[in-house]
């Protein structure tokens, strides 16, 4: 079956009680029982939440995974999945992640014994020297938020797998629409569902697919151990999101290649990170593992004036944190996203005072464009 067609109809069955064609909130804590010890499998809705499973099929389906599991944010998706890794074992980590995610690792993980060192994860040859007896896990974004770095999935994948190390790909930049990483050899994909899986910017959420039975249980064990679970109202929104992702990304990707490349002609910036440019250094890889660019466009306008004047002058564009939303959003990753990360970590990856991310949206784009031109002018 295509894509739409998956995203559409896995997970969401006609309810069986109404024949309600949209999954039903279950807004519900708990689940009478029969007896005791006998039930509908469903006892207590931390556990098990009948929303939850829709959203958890569909998602699952839609990366290719055999499993899911559905979070209250993309940070406890992660946090779900470091869990894997126990004191005194290592994990390579993305040198360019999202903000939040280094500060996991740095400020959190790192107090409970867990090991980890930054390696640029697309130059394969650093990567290796990056290995230690003890690493168990290697986690990438690809592209990176926001100097959209990309990451050869399959290479990573060969070259943990030799060691004995899992892959985790975080791929909430692409969506499985643009980009399904189990397919590269990845073990286990991770979303803030905040995203491009919702849509419209008014849910928070996060996911985990995976095919590996084992760290399945685990992850399914964690879940219900934390209770870091997506809410039953949560559920229903990217559960509807999802029915349109397709062509949301299909918008998404015309109008960032139109933005990447105007900004590329102006005047005024000095550099743009787009891996659908062909100036792109990894844009032949980009043709290869990705089947779409998306809408995330950085670019830099060389100094914190320059980029303040864009931030505070543009009148479509949000000025506010988030992505993948259908209105275009824009960024300044150095106090915003990535405030958490060293200054001169930043300076190294290129998240400059000067550099602005866009998140485009689905709107008309002559209107995005006019908006930029008459904020850089
Ligand atoms: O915000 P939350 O749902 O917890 O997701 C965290 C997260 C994880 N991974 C990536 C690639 C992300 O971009 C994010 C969140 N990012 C933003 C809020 C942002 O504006 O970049």
């Amino acid at each position: 079956m295509g894509f739409s067609t998956i995203a559409i109809h896995a997970g969401n069955d006609p309810d069986p009680t109404t024949g309600a064609v949209s999954v039903p909130i279950y807004q519900t804590s708990t689940y009478a029982q029969d007896g005791l010890g006998r039930h509908k499998g469903y006892e207590y809705a931390r556990t098990q939440n009948p929303t939850r499973a829709a959203l958890e099929t569909n998602i699952a389906a839609l990366e290719g995974a055999r499993f899911g599991f559905a979070f209250a944010s993309g940070m406890s998706a992660i946090d779900a999945v470091l869990k894997l890794v126990t004191a005194g074992e290592h994990v390579i980590l993305g040198d360019n992640t999202y903000g939040g995610t280094f500060r996991l690792f740095s400020r959190v993980l790192a107090d409970y014994g867990v090991q980890f060192d930054l390696s640029d994860t697309s130059d394969t040859a650093s990567l290796e020297q990056a290995f230690r007896p003890n690493t168990k896990m290697v986690f990438v974004e690809t592209p990176t938020n926001p100097v959209m770095t990309v990451t050869d999935l399959a290479a990573v994948s060969d070259i943990a797998h030799a060691r004995g190390a899992r892959v985790v790909c975080d791929n909430t930049f692409m969506s499985p629409y643009f980009q399904r990483p189990i397919e590269h050899g990845v073990d286990i994909v991770v979303h803030s569902t905040t995203k491009y899986l919702n849509g419209h910017s008014d849910s928070v959420g996060g996911f985990v697919a995976l095919n590996d039975e084992a760290d399945a249980e685990r992850i399914g064990f964690i879940q219900n151990s934390v209770g870091a679970i997506l809410s039953p109202f949560d559920s229903f929104l990217v559960l509807r999101g999802t029915k349109t992702l397709a062509v949301r990304m299909e918008a998404h990707d015309r109008n960032g290649r139109v933005v990447a490349n105007f900004l590329a002609e102006h005047p005024r910036i000095e550099k743009v990170y787009y891996p659908g440019l062909a100036s792109h250094p990894q844009h032949e890889l980009a043709k290869r593992q990705q089947t779409g660019f998306g809408g995330m466009v950085s670019f830099e306008t060389g100094s914190l004036d320059n980029a303040k004047k864009v931030l505070e002058n543009v009148k479509l564009c949000i000025l506010g944190e988030s992505l993948g939303g259908v209105e275009s959003l824009i960024s300044h990753p150095a106090s915003m996203t990535h405030a958490s990360v060293p200054a001169e970590k930043r300076a190294a990856l290129g998240i400059t005072d000067g550099l602005v991310r866009i998140s485009v949206g689905i709107e008309d784009v002559e209107d995005i464009i006019a908006d930029l031109d008459q904020a850089l002018s």
